[in-house]
């Protein structure tokens, strides 16, 4: 009988799907699928045909998707849980911004966790107030104590998720500490990929909640998809400067007369923080958009 699912894990040209009662089905893609080069993704929502007995069913449709990521390769993604350390390794505030943009331009509700807290005997303010106007709220937790999990989970009911950022700030902590013991943590999971050539591995982990946690080592290094430099600040919310316009336009705002973002920033409307590493992601793409055609 005809059902509808959900792709968790796709391994060697075999999907696994859940299809809401527990059930996971063990598919394989239509040939229809495959010469419209539809390659499904984990995180596709499926109509299958399960197989009889033991055999393998078959994925007959994938239904619209929200998103389709390349890498990690997986749809239908809602939020991303940037998790930074409030200890060590010290926050990479470039990688977190990159990673803000690269969500929203997918999407994807950026989200950040500041894991442990129980190192820190001050509050992060710095961090914190770096995030205020950017319209990404940020959460104080520890994997270790508990402290703040159930503010995270609770922006995260029902949604698809995934955790990005640094090797070490507790991702795989985080997410057992969340919804049980469902990976690896530290060197153990280094071990693993390491031992295994399974560095690309993605797997979605449905929660009781409805949502679904993604499983996966492949946000971390990052390049920002190339576009016009002029578009960057589209996903800098902190920008936008209802009623006054910039001087000139385009206007990148940084070196530009009578740019109103600088005028923000000047006032302390924009974090120095928040401008100077956009002025950095500005300047990496201005030289991947010159040499483009290379
Ligand atoms: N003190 C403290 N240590 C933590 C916390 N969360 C994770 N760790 C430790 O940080 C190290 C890296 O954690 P892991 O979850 O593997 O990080 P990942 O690489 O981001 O997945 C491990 O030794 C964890 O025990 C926390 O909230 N507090
Ligand atoms: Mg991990
Ligand atoms: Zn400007």
């Amino acid at each position: 009988m005809r059902g509808t699912g959900r792709i968790i894990k796709g391994v060697g040209g075999f999907y696994y799907a859940a299809n809401g009662k527990g059930d996971i089905c063990t598919l394989k893609a239509q040939g229809k699928l495959r010469r419209g080069q539809q390659k499904p993704l984990v995180g596709d929502w499926i109509e299958f045909e399960p197989g009889k007995g033991k055999e393998d069913g078959w994925i007959l449709k994938l239904l619209p998707r929200k998103n389709a990521l390349i890498r990690p390769p997986v749809a239908n993604l809602d939020a991303l849980v940037i998790t930074l350390s409030a200890s060590s390794p010290q926050a990479d505030l470039l990688l977190c911004d990159r990673l803000i943009v690269f969500a929203r331009k997918n999407e994807i509700k950026p989200i950040i966790a500041i894991n442990k807290m129980d190192e820190c005997p001050d509050h992060p303010n710095a961090i914190v107030n770096d995030y205020a106007h950017t319209e990404v709220k940020v959460f104080s937790v520890s994997a270790k104590t508990g402290e703040g999990l159930d503010a995270l989970k609770n922006a995260l009911r029902g949604m698809t998720f995934a955790f990005a950022g640094q090797s070490g700030v507790g991702k795989s902590s985080l997410i057992n500490a969340l919804y049980g013991e469902t990976q690896e943590t530290g060197d153990i999971s280094e071990k693993i990929s390491r031992g295994k050539n399974t560095t690309r591995y993605c797997r979605l982990i449905p929660l009781e909640s409805g949502g679904a946690a993604l499983d996966t080592p492949g946000f971390s290094l990052l390049e920002l998809e190339l576009m016009e430099p002029e578009k960057l600040a589209d996903y800098y919310p902190e920008f936008s400067t209802r009623g006054k316009t910039c001087r000139f336009s385009p206007c990148l705002h940084v070196s530009e007369p009578d740019c109103a973002v600088k005028e923000k920033l000047r006032n302390g409307e924009i974090s120095h923080g928040r401008y100077d590493r956009y002025v950095m992601l500005l300047n990496e793409l201005k030289e991947r958009w010159n040499r483009r055609y290379d």
